[in-house]
């Protein structure tokens, strides 16, 4: 899991790929100009940015009208979920200005960069599904990104109707959450199957952002949720019995019950390269009281006499699952 080298080959061609992008955007930032400047567009008003396409991303207006609009190169960093003030135009709007975030999820993409994934959220939804297999890891790295961003994360066991039958499969999900509740995260249950009640309760009247892994069915949950969302959803693959990808644009969508609700693209890995230990540490609600209070000011909570980490660990007070949780993460930020 550490950054992607390029070989001076590759590096030269995304060069001259980024330079043609950039020829094509300020030849369409152009044209928008002029459209602005010959009065050919609407007054200004403000809008919700509800997808991204590339260069273009689409507008819903106060009113609830939606419109796709040309993204200026220098305001390429907005995402669904921004707040902007944009005008109207035939076929294409404009989007001229990014207004406050009141918060983002932002995550790594392969080349080690962060980049906004989600604007204006309110809860995070990590889903995770008995299939594709869940891992403690990965719910863990997202509660450190959630702690670390200060949205608050809920943890969602969806395809609830697959534990019915299987009584081993049912104690291993419980084993995996256990933890969570005793460390005051909620952990709710759905499935498309039905059960959608407490899902529906608690993304009433808040912005929510559906994230995990490829395939557990964040899509499949806004299209119960939302019967006219019609979003694709992708069968998991038979050989890996992983997803593949389905959704690959994060899309905002509103609740009839007042809530917004974003559904994200999936993830092979979730990388945390961007922090510190500190941050990590931090990212860990159940070791905050303890932080600080290790013998050695750098103390790694690896085997260290005087470590605060450890002694709380042997009293039962942070479990294994989530000392292993930190190691790895914090092995994995060396690898860089
Ligand atoms: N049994 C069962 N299967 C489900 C449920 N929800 C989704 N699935 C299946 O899981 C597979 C993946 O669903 P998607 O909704 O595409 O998953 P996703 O999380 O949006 O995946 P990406 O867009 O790739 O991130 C599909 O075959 C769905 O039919 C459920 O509640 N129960
Ligand atoms: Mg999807
Ligand atoms: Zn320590």
């Amino acid at each position: 899991m550490s950054k992607r080298k390029l070989t001076r080959r590759q590096a030269w061609r995304v060069n001259k790929i980024q330079d043609e992008r950039a020829k094509r955007a300020s030849g369409r930032d152009e044209r928008a100009d002029e459209a602005l400047a010959a009065g050919d567009l609407g007054p200004e008003q403000e809008g919700l940015i509800t997808a991204h396409f590339g260069t273009q991303v689409a507008v819903e207006s106060i009113a609830g009208q939606s419109q796709r609009c040309h993204l200026r190169a220098n305001l390429d960093g907005l995402v669904t979920g921004d707040r902007v003030i944009w005008c109207a135009g035939e076929p294409t709007g404009v989007v001229v200005a990014q207004l406050d975030r009141h918060s983002e999820l932002r995550r790594p993409d392969p080349y080690g960069n962060l980049k906004p994934v989600a604007a204006n959220i309110d809860q995070i939804f990590i889903v995770i599904a008995p299939v594709p297999e869940p891992h403690a890891n990965l719910i863990d790295r997202y509660l450190v990104a959630a702690e670390n961003v200060g949205i608050e994360p809920v943890i969602l066991l969806n395809k609830t109707d697959l534990l019915q039958e299987d009584d081993a499969l049912s104690q291993r999900m419980d084993t995996l959450l256990a933890i969570y509740p005793t460390l005051d995260y909620r952990v709710l249950r759905a499935s498309k199957m039905g059960a959608m009640e407490e899902l529906h309760a608690a993304l009433k009247e808040r912005t929510s952002v559906f994230v995990g892994q490829s395939g557990v069915g964040k899509s499949s949950l806004v299209n119960t949720l939302l019967p006219d969302a019609d979003m694709r959803v992708g069968a998991l693959s038979e050989s890996t019995q992983k997803g593949i990808h389905t959704t690959t644009t994060a899309q905002l969508f509103h609740l009839p019950t007042g809530g917004t609700l974003i559904d994200s693209p999936g993830i092979r890995e979730f990388g945390l390269w961007h922090m510190s230990k500190e941050q990590v540490e931090q990212g860990f609600r159940e070791f905050q009281p303890h932080l600080g209070t290790c013998k050695f000011r750098d103390c790694q909570h690896q085997q260290e006499p005087g470590c605060a980490i450890l002694a709380a660990a042997e009293a039962g007070d942070i479990s294994e699952q989530r000392l292993n949780s930190y190691r790895r993460i914090v092995a994995s930020l060396d690898e860089i």
